[in-house]
C-alpha cells in the first residue's frame, strides 16, 4: 500500500458526459483501479474476470504507474511470481479467495500445480497453463520510467529482468512450432483476441467438448450476443483439457491448433526492444564480473535482445506480410496457409521499430481505408474488418473496438510521426471511455459500450492517455499537458455524443 491514497467511493459515469473534464475523467479512472485492486494485483472486472490476467496486468500497470509507482511494480511482480519453471507466464493467476464457481475454467480444471509439475508450474499458486501476449517487458520499462528513483531503490528491473528474459526464451524456444523463427499460439485465448474470425477455420477441426462436461460462468455476467457461442466454448475447453492431459508439454504435444499471429509476435518484438533498454539500464548489475565485462562489453545482453528483435522482425515480414491485403495476416501452421481474414492484429506491427518504410506506409493506409475506417466510418479501430463476412459490432473480438489495441495503435501512429492522427484517436478513446463507463469494448462506429463496465485496462489506459503529451513514445516520462487534455476530452466527448445521438441505441453506457 506504500504511497497510495485511501479508497474513495466510486461515482459511476453519467449518461451524458458532454461537460466532463480531464480531471473528472482521471478521477473516475483512478476509482476503477482502486476498486479493482485486490491487495497484490488488479482484476480486469470483479464480476466477469475475478482473477489476475496476464496481458491485462501489463496494460493495467501502464496506467497504475500514474497513480502509484510501487503498486504498478507490484502488479507485474505478482504476475511474475507465478511464472513456471520453463519460463511461461500463465494467462491467469487464480485468487484462492474467489469461489470456484465464479469463473470457468477454474483452478480445478487447469490443475496446474499437479498437471503442470513437469513443466515447472509453481506449487504455491494455481494458474492456467496457457499464455497471453508478451507485453510485460514493455510495461516494466514504462513503469520504471515513470519513477526511476523508486524503481532503482526497490531493485525492480534487476529482479524482473531474468524472469522477463526467461519468459521470452520460453516463447522463442518452445513455441516456434512452424520452425521459421516466429512464436505460435496453441489456443484462441493465447493471442488475447479469443473469438477472432481468424480462428474459425483452424478451430473448426477441433472436436468440441460435450456441452454437459462444463458450465460457462461468463453468461452469468455478460449478454450472450456479446460473448462467444457455446460451440466455440466447447472447442476452447477441448483444446485446454488436451494440453493439460499432456502435462502442458510443448515438445511432443500434437497442438492441433497452432497459429502464427502478427499481434503476438509484434508485441514480442516491442518487448525485446524494451528488454534491451532494461538490460542497458541494469548493465552494471547484470555483468558483475569486470573481466567478463571487458571481454563481452557491458552492453552485450542488450545487443542480444536487439539482434533477436531484428530476427523476429525479418521472420514476421517473411512469414506474415501480405502485400495484396495491405496488412499482416495470421498463418495456420497446421495447413501452412495464410488465413484470409483481416484482424486488427495484422496492424499491430505498427508498434515495431525498424519495420520497412513501405510496409509502414501501407499499414497506415490500411488503417484509414475501408476495412478499418479510422478517420472515416470508424471512431475507434475495430478488432476485425468492417467489411468482413463475420463482422459483428458487438460480439467479442469479431468487430468491437478494444482500448488496449487502440492504445497500441495510437502509440504506433506517434512512433511513425503522425501526431495529428494519434491525437484524434486519443481524443476518441477518451470520449469512448467517458461515455461508456470504461466499457470492456465498444462499437467502433458509435462507441456504444459492450461487455462489462469499469474494466481494468480501459481505466488504466485512459489514465495513461490523460498523462501523455503527443510527443513520440520513446521511454516516455509524462509531462502533463493538462490544458490540451481537457480540450481533447471535451472535443472527443462532444463528437461521441453527437455520433451516439445519430445511432439507434448508441453512445451511452447502459
Ligand atoms: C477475455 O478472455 C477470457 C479468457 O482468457 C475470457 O473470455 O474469459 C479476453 O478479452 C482476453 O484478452 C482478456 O485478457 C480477458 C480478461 O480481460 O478476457
Amino acid at each position: 500500500m506504500e504511497g497510495f491514497p485511501p479508497v474513495q467511493p466510486y461515482v459511476p459515469a453519467q449518461r451524458s458526459t458532454v461537460g466532463v473534464t480531464a480531471r473528472e475523467l482521471r478521477h473516475a479512472a483512478r476509482q476503477v483501479l482502486l476498486r479493482n485492486w485486490t491487495g497484490a494485483s488488479t482484476v480486469p472486472s470483479h464480476g466477469l474476470y475475478p482473477h489476475q490476467w496476464s496481458w491485462d496486468s501489463a496494460f493495467i500497470a501502464i496506467g497504475l504507474r500514474h497513480v502509484s509507482a510501487v503498486r504498478a511494480q507490484r502488479e507485474l511482480e505478482t504476475l511474475l511470481a507465478a511464472q513456471w519453471g520453463d519460463g511461461r507466464v500463465p494467462h491467469i493467476v487464480f485468487n484462492p479467495a474467489v469461489p470456484l464457481e465464479a469463473y470457468f475454467p477454474s483452478p480445478d480444471f487447469w490443475r496446474s500445480s499437479t498437471a503442470g509439475a513437469a513443466a515447472g508450474a509453481p506449487r504455491s499458486v494455481e494458474t492456467s497453463g496457457i499464455v497471453q501476449p508478451p507485453v510485460h517487458a514493455l510495461a516494466a520499462w514504462l513503469v520504471h520510467r515513470a519513477d526511476p528513483v523508486t524503481s532503482r531503490r526497490r531493485g525492480f528491473l534487476r529482479r524482473l529482468y531474468p524472469k522477463l528474459a526467461a519468459w521470452h526464451r520460453y516463447l522463442t524456444e518452445h513455441r516456434d512450432l512452424g520452425g521459421h523463427g516466429l512464436v505460435s499460439v496453441v489456443h484462441p485465448w493465447e493471442p488475447g483476441m479469443d473469438n477472432s474470425p481468424c480462428w474459425d477455420v483452424p478451430l473448426s477441426r477441433i472436436e468440441p467438448a460435450a456441452p454437459a462436461s462444463f458450465r460457462r460462468c461468463d453468461l452469468d455476467h455478460g449478454c450472450p450476443d456479446d460473448r462467444p457461442t457455446d460451440l466455440d466454448y466447447g472447442r476452447y475447453v477441448r483444446l485446454a483439457a488436451d494440453y493439460r492431459d499432456h502435462g502442458y508439454r510443448d515438445a511432443d504435444a500434437p497442438h492441433p491448433f497452432a497459429v502464427e499471429d502478427p499481434g503476438v509476435n509484434a508485441l514480442l518484438i516491442a518487448s525485446e526492444y524494451a528488454l534491451a533498454d532494461i538490460a542497458d539500464e541494469i548493465a552494471p548489475e547484470v555483468v558483475p564480473d569486470p573481466v567478463a565485462a571487458a571481454r563481452t562489453g557491458p552492453r552485450a545482453a542488450a545487443d542480444d535482445h536487439r539482434a533477436r528483435a531484428r530476427r523476429l522482425t525479418a521472420a514476421l515480414v517473411a512469414r506474415l506480410w501480405d502485400a495484396g491485403a495491405g496488412q499482416f495476416l495470421c498463418r495456420d501452421v497446421r495447413s501452412g496457409e495464410l488465413i484470409g481474414e483481416r484482424s486488427v492484429a495484422g496492424l499491430l506491427p505498427l508498434i515495431v521499430r525498424g519495420l520497412p518504410r513501405d510496409i509502414v506506409d501501407t499499414l497506415l493506409h490500411t488503417l484509414g481505408g475501408t476495412h478499418f475506417g479510422l478517420g472515416g466510418s470508424a471512431r475507434l479501430v475495430p478488432s476485425y474488418d468492417l467489411r468482413g463476412p463475420a463482422f459483428d459490432t458487438r460480439r467479442y473480438w469479431r468487430g468491437p473496438a478494444w482500448f488496449n489495441v487502440n492504445w497500441l495503435l495510437e502509440r504506433g501512429l506517434r512512433h511513425h510521426g503522425h501526431p495529428k492522427r494519434a491525437a484524434a484517436l486519443r481524443a476518441a478513446m477518451l470520449a469512448a471511455a467517458a461515455t461508456s463507463d470504461f466499457a470492456e469494448y465498444v462499437d467502433p462506429r458509435t462507441c456504444a459500450g459492450h461487455g462489462t463496465r469499469q474494466f481494468g485496462w480501459t481505466a488504466a489506459l485512459t489514465l495513461d492517455l490523460l498523462a501523455r503529451t503527443t510527443a513520440r513514445p520513446a521511454g516516455e516520462r509524462n509531462t502533463g499537458g493538462r490544458a490540451g487534455d481537457r480540450a481533447a476530452v471535451r472535443a472527443g466527448v462532444r463528437a461521441a455524443v453527437r455520433a451516439g445521438a445519430r445511432a439507434p441505441g448508441g453512445g451511452t453506457a447502459h
